[in-house]
């Protein structure tokens, strides 16, 4: 199939751009054939799919490796300031595109390995996904590192290399069930081991005072050792580093012990450490009160800040200079003993005065805040933080006493009931605080963080999120993308606000019959994929009605089923009225252990059995709830969907960075006013979004109403129907109890008001289904967001983080031209 006499072209001169791109495509075919060779130790006659993938990714690596030097050693040479961004997870998914599009080696690596009789998309498929993270908050980190990379902004991400990423998904009769993640099962195509790059980390133990001075002696020591993932930007300008920390034991196998034959003790030290690495935790909101992810959180920390300081003192000598040279941003409050662990390097290791130490520690930390639901806002008991940290729990206390000097009223403290409320402590240590949309943020300053913005006014800040228009457009969709670049050309993917040069074009009837056909083709190619995939037929010209995020209360998915259960009771009643056909497609994960989420699930799978099993309405409505959601398949969905649910009851979505790729691709919003909805809605204009809902404030007024449940369902006899249907067992024939948990929460408590939104939600989804009648004028709304929404960019994210939290600079970064196709050439 396959042979190694590519010297065809290799060496021609290069003598014009078409030659230029033979020769690379001719270079990465030899190179992707010597890491086979020579790495991988396979001949390409034996070698697989894997095999192929890891070989190119390798190829690449090559590449982006002289970048990646450069731009350290311009980072090092200029003494800027370096952005710290610390993560317990990074969402990365998969790699291989991403490398080779910011590359631009696309074309390239196509012909290469068409040249060795392989397809480039079967090669690009076969990528495990590094699926590092839960959901928002860590796809959100893995965004801002590619943004910091194309804003050329000198930065290291810092996080823990998991053994098991996020559990799969699959269902078995309607029910989630998880399975072990194993994507480093296959040899990691991007990372470089770093064995010298490793620190002892202790736990436990006691404190003794010897004169004055606190010495910590510590029970346990692990090691952590790195892992580097080097970050490539639009156009290969800039590579930054994404650093992940593995442990290891501090003393390896016991070989006294093994030749007792006490073989499996002799492990244990090794096993027991690496425990710590072994696996990322799936439960994104409620807090289990696990030690082991007390050490998790400590382990990557304190790991990385003792990098920090290493790379700081490589560079200079004095400690004041620390908050110059490093800006250290906690992604929530899972590295927030970053504040005592800086403290405790600072005084106890380095001699600094405790009060000094606290300043300067603060003017390095900054602090962003995901979410304001109680049960997910972090709180450790002292105890354990006692037992585990014993010097960190004093200092814990002196920053608390300290901050408590400086309020007189005392109303504020990071202590309390015997717990250490990981907010308090974050915003104390950290010199700006963040929300993730305009009105998270300011729910910040009213509620969770009240007390402490009246202390410091100005310490809180809004960055709203934005996404990589990288993946998230230019890859993720192709059609879309090259009709944007036709009609605008290519600065828009660095420059995602160039968008609005769209607008202009949509007089042309060409454009919008251009961007209707982009959208027909990717749902054409999303109903055969749910032909394949999940035997499952629909009309391809539907309106496709997308929900896909975390199973949870607060985001509603139970609303929009109950919704869905509605509407088919209503068709089944009256076929012929022209109804909209619609495909109401849902995916995500719920929490192992959150039991209401895990039966919304198998909810879902068993409406949607009896749904697609109806003759009558089958041409009108089709459910579909793909398993396993992770990065690869919000890719896949986004770019197909006509309509974003957002639905969130207010106030309880921080931000969502779903709801922008939407509307980047093109779909509608149907949302409330909640998180980042708000600012789509105000730049997509009100008329191209369908919103509806009680707002944050009326939320809580409503939640006061006795009964406001009960009286909602009264009022409203299509809820009233489907609630029923339920709770009768319309869907569960062979249990029909089952559904008693979920519609007897609706009736009564109904803390996340699905009910008193239900019939608003209802309604505007039928001026939906007007609204998609007219496709011209769909079209035109659809086109209308993606024009837009360019604010919605991480990188314009990233700048505001620069600006307002890091007081960072982008170093000059040389042009496109300068850098690709420059072979081996390393940037100077
Ligand atoms: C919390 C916990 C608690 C302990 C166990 C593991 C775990 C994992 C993650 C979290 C954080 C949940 C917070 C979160 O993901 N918030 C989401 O952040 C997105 C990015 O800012 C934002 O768009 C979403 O609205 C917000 O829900």
């Amino acid at each position: 199939m396959t042979s190694m006499t590519v010297g065809r072209v290799a060496n021609a001169p290069v003598a014009s751009a078409l030659e230029g791109d033979l020769v690379t495509s001719a270079d990465l075919r030899d190179s992707i054939l010597r890491h086979l060779t020579y790495d991988l130790g396979k001949e390409p006659e034996m070698a697989e799919i894997h095999d192929w993938r890891i070989a190119l990714s390798l190829a690449l690596r090559e590449r982006i490796v002289d970048h990646w030097f450069a731009s350290m050693r311009t980072a090092r040479h200029s003494g800027a300031k370096r952005v710290y961004y610390l993560s317990m997870e990074f969402l990365i998914g998969r790699l291989l595109e991403d490398s080779m599009v910011n590359l631009g080696l696309e074309e390239a690596a196509d012909r290469a390995l068409t040249d060795l009789g392989l397809n480039l998309q079967d090669i690009l498929a076969d990528e495990p996904d590094a699926a590092l993270g839960n959901g928002g908050l860590g796809r959100l980190a893995a965004c801002f590192m590619e943004s910091l990379a194309t804003v050329g902004c000198p930065a290291f991400g810092y996080g823990i290399r998991y053994e098991h990423g996020l559990f799969k998904q699959r269902f078995v009769q309607g029910r989630q069930v998880e399975e072990p993640e194993d994507w480093l099962q296959q040899r990691p195509a991007w990372e470089f081991e770093r064995s010298d790059i490793a620190f002892k980390l202790c736990f436990g133990g006691e404190v003794s005072e010897d004169g004055g001075k606190a010495v910590w002696h510590p029970e346990e020591a692990v090691v952590a050792k790195a892992y580097d993932t080097p970050i490539i930007s639009w156009q290969g300008r800039w590579a930054n580093t994404l650093r992940l920390w593995s442990a290891r034991p501090l003393h390896g196998f016991d070989l006294e012990r093994f030749n007792r034959g006490e073989f499996a003790a002799a492990a244990e030290p090794e096993a027991l450490a690496r425990t710590i690495s072994r696996v990322l935790y799936p439960d994104d909101t409620t807090e289990q009160g696990k030690e082991l992810r007390l050490k998790q959180e400590f382990f990557f920390t304190a790991a990385s800040l003792r990098d920090i300081l290493r790379r700081f003192e490589a560079e200079h000598d004095n400690l004041r200079l620390l908050p110059q040279k490093a800006a250290i941003q906690l992604n929530d409050t899972h590295p927030a003993i970053a504040g005592p662990e800086m403290v405790r390097l600072l005084h106890d290791e380095r001699g600094m005065e405790l009060d000094e130490a606290i300043v300067t520690a603060r003017a390095c930390l900054s602090y962003t805040n995901h979410t304001l639901m109680p049960e997910a806002l972090e709180r450790w008991p002292e105890h354990l933080m006692h037992r585990l940290l014993p010097r960190h729990m004093q200092l814990i206390e002196r920053i608390d006493a300290a901050h408590a000097v400086k309020q007189p009223t005392r109303q504020v403290s990071a202590l309390e009931h015997g717990e250490v409320k990981m907010g308090e402590l974050a915003f104390m240590m950290a010199h700006k605080v963040n929300g993730v949309s305009a009105l998270h943020t300011e729910l910040m300053k009213s509620t969770v963080f009240a007390e402490l913005h009246r202390l410091h006014p100005d310490r809180i800040v809004n960055q709203t999120n934005g996404v990589t228009p990288r993946r998230w457009v230019l890859s993720a969709n192709r059609r879309l993308s090259a009709l944007i670049t036709d009609t605008i050309g290519e600065g828009w993917v660095d420059d995602l606000e160039q968008l609005e040069q769209l607008e202009p074009y949509f007089g042309d009837a060409g454009f919008l019959d251009r961007y209707a056909a982009a959208k027909r083709e990717n749902k054409a190619d999303l109903s055969n994929w749910l032909a394949t995939e999940m035997d499952l037929k629909v009309d391809p010209t539907a309106l496709f009605d997308v929900q896909i995020k975390r199973i949870h209360e607060y985001k509603r998915q139970h609303m929009n089923l109950l919704e869905t259960i509605a509407l088919w009771k209503e068709i089944a009643a009256n076929p012929d009225a022209g109804w909209t056909p619609r495909v109401k497609i849902f995916a995500g994960k719920a929490a192992p252990g959150y039991v209401f989420a895990k039966e919304i699930v198998h909810l879902i799978n068993e409406v949607a059995a009896v749904i697609n099993a109806d003759p009558v309405t089958a041409p009108y409505l089709k459910v579909a709830f793909l398993p396993n959601y992770n990065v690869t398949l919000a890719e896949r969905l986004i770019p197909a969907a006509d309509l974003s649910e957002q639905i969130s009851t207010a106030g309880k979505e921080a931000s969502g960075t779903g709801n922008m790729k939407f509307a980047l691709n093109g779909a509608l919003t149907v949302g409330t006013l909640d998180g980042a909805n708000v600012e789509i809605r105000e730049r997509v204009g009100e008329e191209n979004f369908f919103l509806f809902g009680m707002t944050a404030d009326e939320v809580i007024a409503r939640r006061e109403v006795p009964g406001h449940a009960a009286q909602a369902i009264e009022a409203d006899a299509r809820l009233a129907g489907a609630l029923a249907d339920i709770g009768e067992g319309r869907f569960s024939p062979d249990d029909p109890g089952r559904y008693h948990g979920v519609t007897g929460n609706l009736s009564h408590h109904d803390y996340f008001l699905v009910c008193s939104d239900f019939t608003a939600y209802w309604e505007a989804q039928r001026r939906i289904d007007a609204a998609f009648a007219d496709q011209n004028a769909w079209m035109r709304m659809a086109a209308i967001n993606t024009a837009r929404s360019g604010w919605f960019s991480s990188d314009r994210a990233i700048r505001g983080y620069m600006a307002d939290i890091w007081n960072a600079e982008a170093l000059e970064v040389p042009g496109p031209g300068d850098v690709l196709h420059s072979g081996r050439q390393a940037l100077g």
